[in-house]
């Protein structure tokens, strides 16, 4: 069978795509999936704890993976035999820019409570996740997220993924803009199948449809097509000088070009990706590249193009190599290029000669502009949890429940309470002091700066410790920044359970990535704009020696570094053997 590149190929339908022979199993899967819908209703109504494997390809579709929780593999019963696993679901809700209400955030924090594992995951594409949602309360959280105007609908799955702006939110044209942009691309890229609505959000009773967001889909994918995209499709808007959505590692970045206080147009930057295999040389990290400059009324029409180049030209034999940065890899910037401008139907302008120089983590207190104040809360790792001395999660509900503030998520698992009258600041410090929240100006730099993916125990695909073990990292490290004088440099600290990059590692000042069980891999160079890729330092690192090998970096870099250069800089610019020549050995990778 070949890869079904759907209905209509915008202004000029293309044809000219070589049909692959042979596709991936998933490929099959929604080819067959009739629009997203397989088997999912009648697997739901059964009271197996779990879903099938084709099953499970298209949920995420809908918002929703399968896990099972890993602390509990191999778990012993009473008679000795090993349990099965104990199965349950990983729920996003897509929030384009982040942007949602003190009610909307109180219904995901009941459902966290109520169905899922007591806590709510803040993502670093500003999205919600709850974990531990038993398979016969999905369809209940589901359509409880919908009922309260959000949804989880192609927050996973082979489609546009949500869409990230700058959530800062200052009250003047250029951010009204981008969030507005945001909506529309995460609004027109939305499946238009109705499966989602069938499958969700019918009334159990009565078999009705409800009303609900969005306004009835259509049944066919006229962007899509039946086997929608080869792969999963990410989004950004960036200004200049905040890139704190990581821009260059989407597929399709928009950098906003302003002028007197408006935009008067966008760099579309295409190709950014950071997923890899380590045993496929084939796979690699990428940043996105500029390819052109569009008018705001333009960005959909060209964003569309761009969507369907990949769809029609994305690899879908081998998943591993479906992403749009390896079809840009393997045709170049400028055939990528004229092929858009043939989807789009007219040729494109080149780009503005601006790039990114700033990244702002809107972390504190700041104006609004119209008289009120938003604060940011650092939120370590992005996980809203209740432990012994810190009731965070209790806290950002008191806070959401007694000053109604608006909500937005950040880039970086953060948390920004906007819409705060001068008169409640103080409160609002209040609340987070009384439930023992450290307040982001407590936060030393090197955790404000520091960034975990989930991993253990519910991500299928970890291989090491992230989230749960990054702060203890960072306290190691806090101690020798300390000891060095280096306590007040900025440099971006991230981790992850495997070589997927979900928190981004590969451009960052110091990118920690899970190699094999307990060990790790270091990457160093990157930069805290976004704006390089890392190169690797040091390969199967344990745990315990992550901080011991990164201190002679840290004693070089504080004895040669020039004049404001940033550690990321630094390491750049030494390269990886003069590193290496000031570190104890230890066996090294191939770079
Ligand atoms: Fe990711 C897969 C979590 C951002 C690259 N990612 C996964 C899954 C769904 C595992 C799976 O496939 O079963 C993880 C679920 C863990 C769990 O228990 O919740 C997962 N990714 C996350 C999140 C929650 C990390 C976080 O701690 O914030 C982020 C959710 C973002 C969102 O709201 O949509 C997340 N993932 C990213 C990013 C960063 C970004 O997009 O800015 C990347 C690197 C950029 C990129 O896409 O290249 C990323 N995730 C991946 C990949 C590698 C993709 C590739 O091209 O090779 C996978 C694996 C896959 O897709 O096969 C993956
Ligand atoms: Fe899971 Fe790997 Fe992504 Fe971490 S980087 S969430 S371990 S897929």
């Amino acid at each position: 069978m070949t890869a079904d590149s759907g209905n209509g190929g915008g202004r000029r339908a293309h044809r000219t795509a070589p049909a692959p022979h042979r596709v991936s199993k998933v490929e099959v899967v929604k080819a067959r999936g009739h629009y997203l819908r397989g088997t999912v209703a009648e697997e739901l109504a059964s009271e197996r704890p779990d879903f099938s494997g084709e099953a499970i390809q298209l949920l995420k579709f809908h918002g929703t993976y399968q896990q099972d929780d890993r602390d509990l593999r191999g778990t012993k019963g009473p008679d000795g035999r090993s349990l099965a696993k104990a199965f349950a679901m990983m729920v996003r809700t897509k929030l384009p820019g982040g942007k949602l209400t003190a009610e909307q955030l109180l219904v995901q924090l009941d459902l966290c409570d109520r169905y899922g594992n007591g806590t709510l995951r803040i993502t670093d594409r500003q999205a919600l996740q709850l974990h531990g949602v038993l398979k016969r309360n999905l369809r209940e959280t589901i359509r409880r997220i919908n009922e309260a105007q959000m949804t989880t609908l192609g927050a996973c799955g082979d489609v546009q993924r949500n869409v990230l702006c700058c959530p800062a939110p200052i009250k003047d044209a250029v951010h009204e803009e981008i969030q507005r942009m945001a909506d529309e691309l995460s609004r027109h890229f939305l499946p238009r199948s109705a499966a989602y609505h069938e499958i969700w959000l019918r009334d159990p009773e009565t078999g009705q449809r409800q009303r609900v967001w969005p306004e009835d889909a259509g049944e066919v994918e006229p962007v899509y097509g039946r086997t929608y995209l080869p792969r999963k499709f990410k989004t950004a808007i960036a200004l200049p000088e905040d890139n704190c959505v990581d821009v260059y590692t989407n597929d399709l970045g928009l950098v906003a070009i302003c002028r007197d206080g408006r935009v008067i147009g966008y760099n579309v930057l295409a190709g950014g990706g950071l997923g890899m295999t380590p045993s496929k040389a084939s796979t690699f990290p990428a940043l996105a590249r500029e390819v052109a400059f569009v008018a705001p009324e333009e960005v959909v029409a060209v964003a569309e193009a761009v969507v369907k180049v990949q769809r029609d030209h994305g690899n879908r034999a081998d998943r591993k190599r479906a992403r749009l940065k390896y079809l840009i890899a393997d045709w170049g910037v400028d055939r990528f290029r004229s092929v858009v401008a043939e989807y789009y139907g007219r040729p494109l302008t080149d780009p503005h000669p601006v790039h990114v120089c700033g990244h702002d983590d809107h972390m504190g207190w700041h104006p609004q502009g119209d008289g009120r104040w938003f604060y940011g809360l650092n939120i370590e790792n992005g996980r809203l949890a209740d432990h012994n001395g810190c009731q965070l999660k209790a806290a950002v509900r008191r806070v959401a429940e007694r000053y109604r503030p608006g909500i937005r998520l950040t880039g970086h698992q953060s948390i920004l309470f906007t819409d705060i009258a001068e008169e409640d600041r103080s409160g609002v410090e209040e609340v987070l002091r009384q439930h023992g929240v450290a307040s982001s100006e407590e936060f030393s730099t090197v955790r404000r700066w520091s960034m975990a993916c989930v991993a253990l125990p519910t991500c299928p695909l970890a291989v090491t410790e992230a989230e749960r073990v990054l702060p203890s990292v960072v306290d190691q490290l806090e101690r020798e920044l300390q000891r060095l004088g280096l306590a007040g440099e900025r440099f971006t600290v991230r981790m992850t359970g495997c070589p997927n990059g979900c928190a981004r590692p590969y451009n960052a000042d110091i990118g920690l990535v899970g190699k094999t069980k307990g060990k790790y891999t270091i990457y160093l160079g990157g930069s805290r704009l976004g704006t390089r890729l890392a190169f690797l330092f040091k390969d199967l690192v344990p745990l315990g020696d992550i901080v011991s090998e990164l201190v002679p970096v840290l004693q070089y870099f504080r004895q040669s570094r020039r004049g404001g250069e940033t550690l990321g800089d630094f390491c750049a610019r030494k390269g990886r053997e003069d590193l290496l020549a000031r570190s104890p050995a230890r066996p090294v990778a191939a770079g």
